[in-house]
């Protein structure tokens, strides 16, 4: 319900505003789940802190992750350790590329809004967040950034879910 709400709060900014070019068609790459009220993702689930089967550690900076793409399994649930080594807050947020785009506008409307979606963490500089994620089918999706400016300056990466 998270979207809905911040679809209606940009449709909101954008008219008070009066910025006809930018458009929000609502909904995004996201889908609800009518009964329970929670988001579902094409890609998994947030992942069971008892069940973690691999943890991987990346590095967030300006304007990058390292490692830039990884590899995971189908089934897996993969607890995300991102150290943020930059001067800025950065964050990771996992989805489809279209989900990334849809989001990254969403974003650059509203460049002080919130993380406080399921599927990624925003990370002060210096410091270390975790996401913990379940993986459920082999499709190719992205980590990334949305900061201002971060996700078109190259900040994100390709997971592959085998
Ligand atoms: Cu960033």
């Amino acid at each position: 319900m998270r979207f809905a709400s911040l679809n209606l709060l940009a449709v909101t900014v954008v008219a008070a505003l009066t910025l006809p070019m930018v458009s929000y068609a609502g909904g995004g790459g996201m889908h609800h789940d009518a009964s329970s009220g929670h988001e579902s993702f094409p890609f998994g689930h947030p992942g069971d802190a008892k069940r973690v089967d691999r943890v991987i550690k990346i590095t967030a900076n300006e304007f990058s992750f390292m490692p830039s793409s990884l590899t995971v399994k189908a089934g897996e649930t993969i607890k995300f350790v991102v150290t943020n080594a930059g001067k800025i807050k950065h964050e990771f947020v996992l989805g489809t590329k279209s989900e990334q785009r849809e989001h990254d506008k969403e974003m650059q409307a509203m460049p002080h809004m919130k993380m406080d979606d399921p599927n990624g963490i925003s990370i002060p500089k210096g410091e270390t967040a975790s996401l913990i994620w379940t993986f459920t089918k082999p499709m190719v999706i992205q980590y990334a950034c949305h900061e201002p400016g971060h996700y078109a300056a190259g900040m994100y990466g390709e997971l592959s879910v085998k």
